[in-house]
């Protein structure tokens, strides 16, 4: 059975689980603790990050290469279109998620949240292993100061990535006015990427993220405004129809 190394709160995990759950492929997950995860993984893969698939006795590390991994493993489910040309459009709107989507969203909730272990802590211990709520007691005070340095997340990054998010917003909401999907006539990775990305923001359903009534007003009112886009509504849209669990 094939493993996926993840935390459950991680939205380029989220995007991983939505590419196997959509192509039907079988896996099981395994939850690592945000901190005792880099030794484990730096065990299996190049880099410390999640997500990683274990596939029999390889490691394929990054959501991006994940749904290569789909792809060829299921054509049938099509998550990237045939058509060269769409599929180089799918791959370049995945990217812009990756990077101008993704990293923006982790530094603005992780600047709120970090602050509110009440809230965060259950959601990096749930499903994990039975030693978490011990290792946080001991070690969250510095844990939550290294994340801060490492991921560069503080009052400054946090400004910086909503004005990163209304802008990659803005792009979206006019590239949505000629299709509902962003990569050719139909649901691709492209489409799977900045929904899965954005899902920690907006909360669709779907998604399991629900902490929306817990952000700061600040974050409480960009949430609201971002909702209220074209893309916003699309986002819960496209996760109501095309998420498989
Ligand atoms: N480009 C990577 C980004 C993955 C990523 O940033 N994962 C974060 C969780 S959201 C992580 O594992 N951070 C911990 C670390 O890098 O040690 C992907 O698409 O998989």
């Amino acid at each position: 059975m094939k493993v996926l190394y993840q935390f459950r709160i991680s939205h380029y995990c989220e995007k991983a689980r939505w590419a196997l759950d959509y192509a039907n492929i079988p896996y099981r997950t395994r939850n690592l603790l945000v901190g005792p995860h880099l030794k484990q993984i730096k065990k299996i893969a190049p880099d410390s990050s999640v997500p990683v698939l274990k596939i029999e006795d390889r490691y394929i590390q990054g959501s991006d290469k994940i749904l290569d991994y789909v792809d060829t493993t299921a054509k049938d489910a099509g998550l990237t279109p045939a058509d060269s040309s769409l599929a180089q459009q799918a791959r370049q709107w995945e990217s812009f998620a990756d990077r101008y989507l993704g990293e923006p969203v982790r530094c603005l909730l992780y600047h709120d949240v970090l602050e509110k272990p009440h809230i965060l802590l259950p959601l990096w211990l749930d499903q994990g292993p039975f030693y978490g709520r011990l290792f946080y007691l001991l070690a969250y005070q510095k844990l939550k100061a290294v994340i801060r340095v490492r991921m560069h997340v503080n009052e400054k990054t946090a400004a910086l990535s909503m004005r990163g998010i209304e802008r990659g917003i803005k792009r979206l909401d006019a590239a949505l006015t000629e299709s509902d999907y962003l990569a050719g006539p139909s649901f691709s990775r492209a489409d799977l990427a900045v929904c899965s990305l954005l899902a920690p923001l907006l909360c669709p359903e779907q998604s399991g993220y629900r902490w929306h009534d817990d952000m700061s007003p600040a974050l409480t009112e960009f949430r609201q405004s971002l909702l209220t886009s074209a893309t916003g509504r699309w986002v819960l849209t496209t996760y109501e129809k095309h998420r498989r669990c």
